[in-house]
């Protein structure tokens, strides 16, 4: 699986444990267009026009609560203080006296990546409305709304802070406080406090990773990770990964593996296996049943896989969890690569391989001749020895021999031709011998 899927799928899950009034928090209704014709630069024009507009058809902006959304027109001229100690404080303007009306402020809080922020309010006194229209709190995170307050008492539509601590995903926290045109009564406002503490990485995992591969050791505004022996910390700082490329198979058969099978192999490696038997064998590889490598149901092997290198062929890749069929190279010279990527925990795979020499032509046994051994076929390093039947001598390239031995080569052919055997009857054959190719050669 992808990292940024895991972190998307992790983010989602912080999200939705930290944020307890996601139900009530979406305040697409704002309290009035107050904050825009207000901070605007353009005040003294705008706000008289548009309260006391005669103009039919043109709703007036105090008739109409629910349309302007938030952010959009208040954001730019909002006074924004930017806080960044590891604790303190913040309240409404003029606290602990009554805030003013027409007031729109807000408070960026950010303290260094490893920390996470906890904000709490231990006084908190504001004008009720349905949906906290009017004068509210939010408070927000990474572009989400944690919490929307107003008010002086917990309603069924309005929610007020009490002793909930809001506890922000990451290190940073915006406190957004508005009041409206109105103050009908005096309300003193609010009175918040923050602190940044440690977020214990190693004990949040997300879905299905831990955040590191082996171990995970946190402190305060950090973590790192470290391996099990033999294993090396990837560059991400993450993943164990091992040193798997050494070393060549010069045995004629044996058995490879990926790394610790059948237990989960490690992430992020590239491990390359060299087989090189002598030149005329061709191996053969036969993987285990046991064959599981992480895949994909729609692409092809995109997380891990196995590749065979066999001369100029290729084979593979291969992942899932079904083996690979039979692999007979023509190459005495194979290379098995197998890439990890930096999550999941699958088995893995074996092989064994053995080589098979080039095979020789059949031989036929000439006349009174005799092979030993007789197979049905011969390949590269096998050895023919051919004798005669009693009263019969080898003759090979003129000379004659009691035994004569054939070898079959690397490149599957044999080292000569037969011998052909003659009947033994003493010098007269070998001068009827001699006539006949006498007698050959002038014609
Ligand atoms: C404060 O935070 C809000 C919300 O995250 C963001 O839109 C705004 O740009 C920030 N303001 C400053 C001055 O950093
Ligand atoms: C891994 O850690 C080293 C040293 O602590 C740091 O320099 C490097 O940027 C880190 N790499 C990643 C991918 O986080
Ligand atoms: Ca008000
Ligand atoms: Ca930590
Ligand atoms: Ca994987």
């Amino acid at each position: 699986m992808s990292v940024s899927l895991v972190l998307l799928l992790s983010m989602a899950v912080g999200m939705v444990t930290v944020s307890p009034v996601v139900g009530v928090a979406t305040p697409t209704a704002t309290p009035l267009a107050t904050p825009v014709a207000t901070v605007s630069p353009m005040v003294g024009v705008v706000t008289p026009v548009a309260t006391v507009s005669p103009m039919v058809g043109v709703p007036t902006p105090v008739a109409t609560p629910v349309a302007t959304p938030v952010e959009t027109p208040v954001a730019t001229h909002v006074a924004t203080q930017l806080l960044s100690a590891m604790y303190g404080s913040l309240s409404s303007p003029n606290f602990p006296e009554p805030y003013p009306r027409h007031s729109a402020l807000r408070w960026n809080i950010s303290v260094a990546p490893g920390y996470r922020l906890r904000l709490y309010f231990s006084h908190f006194h504001l004008e009720p409305s349905y949906l906290c229209q009017y004068d509210y709190v939010q408070v927000e995170a990474d572009g989400e709304v944690l919490a929307l307050f107003c008010g002086l008492d917990q309603t069924d539509t309005e929610d007020v802070p009490s002793l909930k601590i809001i506890s922000s995903p990451r290190n940073s926290l915006s406190v957004f406080f508005c009041s409206d045109f109105s103050d009908e009564e005096r309300y003193t406002g609010f009175l918040a406090h923050y602190s940044a503490e440690d977020v214990d990485e190693c004990s949040e995992r997300s879905d299905e990773e831990l955040v590191c591969d082996h171990f995970c050791h946190n402190f305060i505004g950090g973590y790192y990770c470290s391996c099990r022996y033999g294993y090396l910390l990837h560059s991400d700082n993450r993943t164990c990964t091992v040193e798997c490329s050494d070393g060549v198979f010069r045995e004629r058969s044996g058995v490879l593996s990926s790394v610790d099978f059948p237990s989960p192999y490690p992430k992020s490696s590239d491990c390359s296996y060299r087989i090189e038997v002598a030149p005329g064998f061709r191996l053969r590889l036969q993987f285990d049943p046991r064959f599981d490598v992480e895949d994909h149901p729609e692409v092809l092997c995109p997380y891990d896989h196995v590749k065979v290198l066999a001369g100029s062929s290729e084979f593979g890749p291969f992942c899932g969890d079904r083996a690979p069929p039979e692999i007979q190279t023509d190459s005495n010279v194979v290379t098995v690569f197998f890439h990890s990527d930096n999550s999941g925990e699958n088995a893995g795979w074996s092989l064994q391989y053995t080589s098979i020499g080039s095979k020789c032509p059949a031989l036929e046994t000439p006349p009174n001749a005799m092979l030993n051994p007789v197979q049905s076929e011969y390949s590269f390093k096998d050895h023919v020895l051919f004798t005669c039947s009693p009263g019969y001598r080898l003759l090979k390239d003129g000379e004659t021999l009691d035994h004569y031995q054939l070898d079959c080569q690397s490149d599957g052919s044999w080292s000569s031709s037969p011998p052909l055997c003659y009947k033994t009857d003493s010098g007269r054959k070998r001068r009827a011998l001699s006539t006949i190719l006498t007698n050959h050669s002038p014609d």
